[in-house]
């Protein structure tokens, strides 16, 4: 049996678990990590690339941003198209400087894995917690098996940012909890291609074949998403396809979108999941454990990181003022965020996926508000603050 003894347990080695894992060792708070797979693994996950204010700030204040600066392409815009005409959202000049970076999820969790390793942090990969138990007293455990062998955490604290699929959720005691579930009657088809960019900022478009967006990871890596029915097969789009129909759904008079070969295909479905308590006893749940957002706001990764920052100030409060203040409002301060997230998130899916005729009621009311956002400073700034992030100071009700 393997023994090992810290002050917070952390399940996960995502985005949520390894920004808590470096923000802990700012405060000089121990942690370690458990990651159920290997690092190739996590690290060769395509998802999340857009990077709001708010992950930019904390990366910067725990030093872990310069490839970020480097690498990363911030974005002071976004083009908003419906029937193939574009309206231009510019972020600084309706939120008094915010933006966002494109640069990948899995760069994130490399520079922060990299800088958790290099100060000798503890972090055992393709090891499963199995259980977690005694949350309720003031030593918490992780049961947890490695290469055949079990294994047991003790910790002050347990936080499961092990995502939708982990533990965490599952430990809490059912009646803990009310969950929220909207399952959308589609899905998006994501491919990388090594083409440059055809546009200087993502483009979100509703088109009468359905979504498209135009993202990126370089100048010469797009990203690309196509919205297809709910349980659509990736072997039903030839790259021809997809290009084709990219061309079609982004295309606005006198532009070109411009192709190369495709290097990562893959279906993600289209969902909104959360549940209105993320604490029990010395159990907290960050991240994807506790919410899944559609991606169409960009939010994921973001809300996950925005948890942890709520839990940080909630764990500073107890090792350093011996205040459980903070612990007791954890969910509440997280929920604010996350409400917000999951209304922007809805907002924006059910504004550009096709959910009925072309024509329909339901597609007047998608262009009526279209309508209304070309002629608004006001809808516009909604649209921008909304999408670089709340500032924390300025949205804790
Ligand atoms: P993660 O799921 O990232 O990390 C949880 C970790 O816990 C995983 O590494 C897992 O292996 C580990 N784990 C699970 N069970 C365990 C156990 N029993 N023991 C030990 N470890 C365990 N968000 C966006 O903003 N934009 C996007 O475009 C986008 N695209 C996405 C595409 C896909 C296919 C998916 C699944 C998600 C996407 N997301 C996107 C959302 C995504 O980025 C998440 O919000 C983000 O990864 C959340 O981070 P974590 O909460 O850390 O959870
Ligand atoms: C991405 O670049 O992967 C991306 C960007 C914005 C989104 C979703 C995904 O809303």
């Amino acid at each position: 049996m393997i023994r090992i003894k810290t002050q917070v347990g952390i399940i996960g080695a995502g985005p949520a678990g390894m920004v808590l894992a470096n923000w802990l060792k700012n405060h000089g708070i121990n942690a370690v990590i458990i990651e159920l797979r290997s690092r190739e693994y996590v690290e060769g996950r395509v998802r999340a690339g857009l990077v709001e204010q708010n992950t930019k700030d904390i990366l910067k204040k725990l030093g872990l941003d310069a490839r970020m600066k480097k690498e990363g392409i911030v974005h002071d815009g976004v083009y908003l198209s419906f029937d193939e005409e574009r309206i231009h959202i510019p972020f600084g000049e309706l939120t008094n400087g915010r933006t966002i970076t494109i640069y990948g999820q899995q760069e994130i969790t490399k520079d922060l894995t990299d800088a958790w390793l290099q100060d000798g942090g503890e972090l055992h990969f393709q090891t499963k917690a199995t259980k977690i138990i005694d949350f309720n007293t003031k030593s918490p455990k992780i049961q947890f098996e490695k290469d055949g062998e079990e294994g047991v955490l003790e910790c002050d604290f347990v936080a499961a940012c092990d995502g939708f699929h982990g533990i965490g959720r599952k430990t809490l005691p059912k009646k803990s909890f009310k969950s929220y579930d909207i399952t959308y009657p589609f899905s998006w088809l994501g491919v990388l291609a090594n083409v440059a960019p055809s546009t200087d900022e993502l483009i979100y478009a509703y088109h009468e074949n359905g979504f498209a967006l135009h993202s990126l990871r370089s100048e010469t890596v797009s990203r690309l998403y196509i919205q297809v029915d709910k349980d659509e097969s990736v072997e039903n789009w030839s790259d021809d396809r997809i290009w084709s129909e990219l061309s079609v759904r982004l295309g606005t008079p006198g532009w070109e979108l411009k192709q190369g070969p495709i290097f990562e295909k893959g279906i993600t479905p289209m969902r909104s999941h959360m549940i209105d308590c993320l604490r029990s006893g010395r159990l907290l749940l960050a991240g994807d454990a506790a919410h899944i957002v559609p991606p169409t706001g960009g939010k994921g990764m973001n809300l996950a990181i925005a948890d942890v920052k709520h839990m940080v100030d909630a764990f500073v409060a107890f090792y350093k003022n011996n205040s459980e203040f903070l612990l007791d409002s954890y969910t509440d301060n997280a929920l604010h965020r996350i409400w917000r997230a999951q209304d922007f998130s809805n907002f924006m899916t059910k504004l550009f996926h096709k959910q009925d005729a072309h024509g329909s009621f339901t597609y007047r009311l998608q262009k009526a508000k279209v309508d209304y956002i070309k002629v608004s400073r006001a809808y516009k700034t909604t649209i921008a603050e909304n999408y670089v992030g709340l500032p924390f100071e300025s949205f804790e009700i």
